[in-house]
């Protein structure tokens, strides 16, 4: 069992005994005795001699203080207690010896193929040195780089602009670094290694030039161009929209191959997980080439979002992650389809965000209590977090969320925030009460919206009845009614908005629900309308209202915005999956009405919307989403559901889905939205057409010609989907053309793990066997282990268990090797209580079985602790 399970809570925050104001950092790397000297300038906050610092796996060498050497000390489990110190302020020597080379949970400093890399976020950097690990203690940085051997190790970074390089006597060459912006220690970074470097020159607003510079792996430099594009988008779009401009001279991306998430964003040298940056028509496909985009934006955005203005302690992560997602979200919706963009975040908040919170794991976006931090980097932090700014962003509109951000930086820039500043940042530039809404950061749970509609003919008058409820939820028993910004609409049979009028007034369509019941009366309604309800999905909440199908149809044509005319067509084939759900627990047949087909005729030709949109019209909602809407998930019947309603719409609509897939051919490859959407469609298209007679021939036929990447996957998700008997062909060629290259394999490793075939894992324990693969890296475990457990539920849910024990054998391997990626690979096994009483059994037993390992790490046992109640 780990060794220190100490619970910290919120509550408990203390302000640091003492802080320091400058570190200077020297690192002679060696792959197994990295030497690294700390000398800090260290001040007294607070009356006292004693100052615990922060350590973990590290080889205590010496420490001096104010050049003596110092013996008052103690080293515990979790670090150094210093006594007898002087007062005021003092230089803190420490040297210590760390080993990069066995580093395998990829946090502090560690080797990634050639080169030495960090990742300090949230706690790595007490694996460099002893330090006030904590991200209230703000300093500068001057870092000194040595290595041996200048050939293998060319490149030598570290945060801020380089102000020094030389030779050493002994002929090690060494650079320095300096960081101006005092930081926290999680922003820390040191890369050493050898890469190809892609280059540009950017002039911000105000005319200060950037260098800004990709390091890619040798031979990889013209997969690193559109980063590089992305991020001078990103940097044009920060100072137009925001007002906020870059601070340094370089601005470094360097992109590794292990690494534990998507990037990083460090002062001036953020590393990222290379899936996130290369990328070219034939490796990568056009959801890379999006998630490149966004991605790289969010790490440039927290350079004011977090960097500036950082977190006070880490309860109060979701100031700086919310708020960057949201600015990354916008970034994207303002390049690309802002439509889309708000589907894919609203699919990702209603299937996985709502599990989250219907789990164990359930914690408000500022959470109470932490055992490892590293566990609290969740959906509910970051997606829940964003959608909380975006309420903001509804409340008080464009003009006054940009005052209140700018009050925020005069108030905060340069130090370390709460997310009560931000919200009072924003209360205080707009005059808005955000009084009640601050609930949001304390309570977890879905609020539920149920909402009914009333009208008077004889007085014209049409009356919403709104009820919220929140279930309890594993953390927090009580639940207070919430602040829901409830964006409405009214359609009149032409399909025109009805003003919303109540004594004489015109209202905004933003309704404030406020209290657990509330009606809200419209006057001067000439006809019995129709409700658009929760349109943008103006709150992270359930919505359930008595529509009639026809209600549906009508608004999923009608309705003004492409968001609600989506949500429609969602609502309606949920109508149908649950009916048809208890249809097939009844031993009854599968249907769907003929209006539905043909609405959805109507989607498919439709010559007006955009075909990106057309294609998230048509995807039905995916198992996980579904199973959210159920008390007890009937992992059958919503598979065969799903299944069979996707069969049915292809046969029903096969002439349509041929059609407009050949329509849609592309000569060339362009990567503009426009062309993007298109194959999008195409490929949606095809998804379907694979259920049908000639579906084998089309989707070997694109596979072969396709131009991109994306109409490859396409093909082979699609032959994998509809166990096609072409897919074996398709999988050998394409690992013989790509076996070299892990980042290309992980899209055929992907596949691996969401094969529906029953003898999937054997599948799975012969891929592990490909030469491609490592259990070392991160992404090849996601890539074929996680997409088992979280994309498979027929086969991972397997009435045997099989599946249940195959993840707990993988995640006792990883405890050991990785416990933040082992961590993360919990997840669905913690949702046990949601199935039938034998898979219950089944699931909980594997997390009986790690709960009893004796070197369970912290990260793993507050997740399985919290799920079995202990
Ligand atoms: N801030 C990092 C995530 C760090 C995760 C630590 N386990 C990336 C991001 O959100 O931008
Ligand atoms: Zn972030």
């Amino acid at each position: 069992m780990a060794s220190e399970l100490q619970a910290k809570y919120r509550k408990d925050y203390q302000s640091p005994s003492h802080t320091i104001t400058d570190i200077d950092l020297t690192f002679y790397l060696h792959e197994e005795r990295t030497r690294v000297i700390a000398v800090s300038q260290v001040r007294q906050l607070e009356n006292t001699n004693q100052l615990v610092l922060d350590g973990e796996n590290l080889e205590l060498v010496s420490l001096h203080i104010n050049d003596q050497s110092w013996t008052d000390y103690k080293v515990t489990d979790t670090g150094l207690e210093l006594s007898s110190l002087p007062e005021e302020k003092f230089e803190l020597r420490i040297e210590t010896v760390i080993n990069p080379s066995t580093n395998t949970a990829l946090e502090g400093l560690y080797i990634s193929g050639q080169a030495y890399c960090t990742q300090c976020e949230a706690e790595g950097f007490r694996r460099i040195t002893y330090y006030q690990d904590r991200p209230d203690v703000l300093a500068r940085y001057t870092t000194t780089i040595v290595v041996a051997d200048r050939e293998k190790y060319p490149y030598l970074l570290s945060n801020g602009n380089k102000i020094d390089e030389g030779e050493t006597e002994d002929g090690a060459s060494w650079v320095r670094w300096q960081d101006p912006h005092p930081k926290p220690a999680y922003l820390f970074a040191l890369v050493a290694g050898d890469f190809d470097l892609l280059q540009e020159q950017y002039k911000t607003k105000s005319g200060r030039q950037v260098t800004l510079e990709v390091f890619v792996d040798k031979g990889n430099r013209e997969r690193a161009t559109h980063a590089m594009l992305s991020l001078i988008n990103a940097m044009q779009w920060d100072e137009e929209r925001f007002g906020l401009e870059y601070d340094l001279d370089i601005y470094m991306v360097v992109a590794v191959d292990f690494f534990n998430m998507g990037a990083m964003e460090n002062k001036g040298l953020n590393i990222f997980n290379s899936k996130y940056v290369l990328a070219n028509d034939q490796t990568a496909t056009d959801n890379d080439y999006l998630n490149i985009e966004s991605i790289i934006g969010h790490e440039y955005f927290h350079n004011w979002t977090g960097n500036r203005v950082t977190c006070r302690d880490w309860f109060q992560l979701s100031l700086k992650e919310g708020l960057t997602v949201f600015r990354d979200q916008e970034f994207s919706s303002d390049l690309g389809s802002r439509s889309v963009n708000r589907i894919q975040s609203v699919r990702l908040i209603r299937g996985p965000q709502f599990a989250e919170d219907a789990s164990p794991m359930s914690h408000p976006i500022r959470p109470d209590k932490v055992i490892e931090m590293n566990n609290f980097y969740t959906l509910t932090v970051y997606e829940k977090g964003s959608e909380v700014i975006r309420m903001i962003h509804t409340l008080l509109g464009e003009d006054n969320f940009q005052k209140g951000m700018k009050l925020y930086f005069e108030r905060h820039d340069g130090t370390a925030a709460t997310c009560e500043d931000f919200v009072s940042a924003m209360e205080d530039a707009s005059g808005i009460d955000l009084q009640q809404f601050r609930l949001w950061y304390s309570q977890s749970g879905t609020p539920e919206l149920t909402v009914s509609g009333e009208y008077s003919e004889a007085e014209k008058r049409f009356s919403l009845h709104v009820r919220q409820h929140t279930a309890p939820t594993t953390d927090q028993e009580e639940k207070q009614a919430q602040h829901i910004p409830l964006k409405t609409e009214l359609y009149d049979s032409a399909g025109q908005i009805i003003k919303l009028q109540c004594n004489g007034k015109n209202l905004s369509d933003i309704l404030n629900v406020t209290e657990s019941e509330q009606t809200f009366v419209f006057e001067n309604v000439y006809e019995k309308p129709v409700p658009s309800l929760l349109g943008e999905f103006s709150a992270p909440v359930k919505l359930s209202y008595d529509y009639s199908d026809e209600e549906l149809m009508f608004l999923m044509v009608h309705a003004k915005n492409d968001f609600a005319r989506w949500d429609a067509g969602q609502m309606l084939l949920g109508k149908y999956i649950r009916q048809n759900v208890e249809s097939v627990q009844n031993n009854q047949d599968i249907t769907i009405s003929e209006g539905v087909v043909a609405a959805f005729r109507g989607v498919l030709l439709d010559q007006v919307a955009e075909p990106a949109f057309i294609a998230e019209m048509l995807s039905l909602p995916n198992f996980n989403e579904v199973s959210g809407w159920f008390d007890e998930v009937d992992v059958d019947s919503i598979t065969t559901v799903l299944k069979a309603m996707k069969v049915e719409l292809s046969q029903a609509l096969k002439q349509d889905f041929s059609t407009v897939y050949h329509q849609l051919e592309q000569s060339d490859y362009s990567i503009e939205h426009e062309a993007i959407g298109q194959r999008a469609l195409r490929n949606t298209c095809l998804s379907y057409l694979a259920y049908t007679e000639e579906g084998n021939e089309l989707v070997q036929d694109q596979y072969q010609k396709a131009l991109s990447m994306t109409d490859v996957i396409a093909a082979m998700t699609a032959a994998n989907q509809a166990g096609l008997s072409c897919r074996e062909t398709l999988m050998q060629d394409y690992s013989n053309q790509w076996k070299h290259d892990g980042l290309v394999m992980d899209k055929w490793f992907n596949l691996q793990g969401q094969n529906p075939a029953e003898d999937v894992l054997s599948v799975i324990y012969d891929s592990m066997e490909h030469e491609a693969f490592t259990m070392k890296n991160p992404n090849r475990i996601r890539s074929l282990i996680g997409s088992f457990l979280n994309f498979n539920p027929k086969r991972f849910h397997d009435k045997s268990g099989s599946g249940y024990q195959f993840a707990g054998k993988i995640l006792q391997q990883l405890n050991t090797t990785n416990p933040q990626v082992a961590s993360r690979m919990v997840d669905p096994l913690l949702k046990f209580k949601r199935y039938d009483k034998d898979r219950q059994a089944l699931m909980k037993q594997e997390l009986e079985t790690l709960l009893n390992m004796d070197n369970l790490a912290k990260d793993l046992y507050e997740k399985v602790a919290k799920a079995l109640d202990i």
